[in-house]
């Protein structure tokens, strides 16, 4: 992580931990919003209007939190609006990498976006990132925040006939994120990362208790609110498709894989023939970069399976 604008070689994914031994995830850090006019969004500074070309969205294949960015971006048809650059899969000694450096900053790591943005910067750099060419700056760091951005944030430039967080359904898509975040979303990460076994088992059980009403919930219906896709199947998305290759056997969340549910197969599949959804995931990425997470799996092995990821 960064302490006071300077790398500091201790890198380890394993994060903070409570005093039982559980998983804290750090909080993200910058809060502006890029608004049609450039007014000020519900948090941070006024000065990112939307713009053709302006912004530049890094994210990282395998990280759940970045795809729901990327998939809000294909879904509002931002694609030709807001650039992407990919960093490597693997975490290096330095954080996330950039294969060939990132030629928009010269930069070789995404941590000299944090520095560039604030030459004091103490915290993790984590992905997903807005960068904002004009200023040089970081916009945002919350996946949440851009995801809401990229719906109404760049009004005309976006596709309007597309609204995931329409006005009559946000209380129950705001419920189901309640629910789905800390049980599941970070479940799986809390199970994961668990230093104890008392933490590893109340993760493991606030997994399978939300897939088991998730399952029941979506055999009746095609989407998790009202009769279309939704912010809350995005953020439900990014974590199924990534439990039977990655948290199956390296968070230890092994009780039943997502196939073993019939509704909850049925949805992934639905959610992947969604235009635009199936190629923000990489199963390749995703099965590199959990399996180098050396805290967790030091010999660096990749398994081969499961029979359809492979
Ligand atoms: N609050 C952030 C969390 C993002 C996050 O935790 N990203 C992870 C990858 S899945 C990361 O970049 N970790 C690098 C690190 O912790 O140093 C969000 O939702 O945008």
């Amino acid at each position: 992580m960064l302490v006071e604008g300077k790398w500091t070689q201790d890198w380890q994914p394993v994060q903070a931990t409570d005093a039982k031994g559980g998983f804290v995830r750090q909080a993200s850090s910058f809060r502006n919003w890029v608004t049609p006019d450039g007014r000020a969004g519900p948090t941070g500074c006024a000065g990112f209007r939307a713009e053709r070309g302006r912004y530049q969205l890094y994210v990282a294949l395998i990280c759940p939190w970045a795809s729901r960015t990327l998939m809000a971006r294909k879904l509002k048809h931002l694609d030709v609006v807001v650039g992407v650059t990919i960093v490597e899969p693997e975490l290096s000694d330095q954080g996330w990498r950039f294969a060939h450096g990132d030629t928009l900053t010269g930069s070789t790591y995404l941590h000299e976006l944090y520095t560039r943005a604030d030459k004091c910067f103490t915290g993790r750099a984590t992905v997903p990132v807005l960068w904002d060419k004009t200023t040089g700056t970081i916009v945002n760091n919350e996946s949440a925040d851009i995801v809401r951005m990229f719906n109404t944030g760049f009004g005309a430039l976006a596709d309007a006939t597309v609204d995931l967080y329409p006005e009559a359904l946000r209380s129950e898509i705001d419920a189901w994120n309640a629910r789905i975040y800390p049980a599941l979303n970070n479940g799986v990460y809390r199970a994961g990362f668990a230093t104890t076994q008392l933490a590893y088992e109340e993760a493991f059980r606030d997994v399978f208790a939300i897939l088991a009403v998730l399952e029941a919930h979506l055999e009746q219906r095609a989407f998790l609110v009202g009769d279309r896709l939704t912010e809350a199947d995005i953020r439900l998305f990014v974590t199924l498709v990534r439990f039977d290759v990655a948290y199956h056997g390296l968070f230890k969340c092994n009780l039943k894989r997502i196939i073993d549910y019939p509704a909850l197969t049925a949805y992934l599949t639905r959610m992947l023939d969604v235009p635009g959804i199936r190629e923000t995931v990489s199963i390749e990425h995703i099965k590199r970069g959990y399996y180098s997470i050396k805290a967790l799996n030091p010999n660096g092995i990749v398994p081969l399976g499961p029979k359809w990821a492979s």
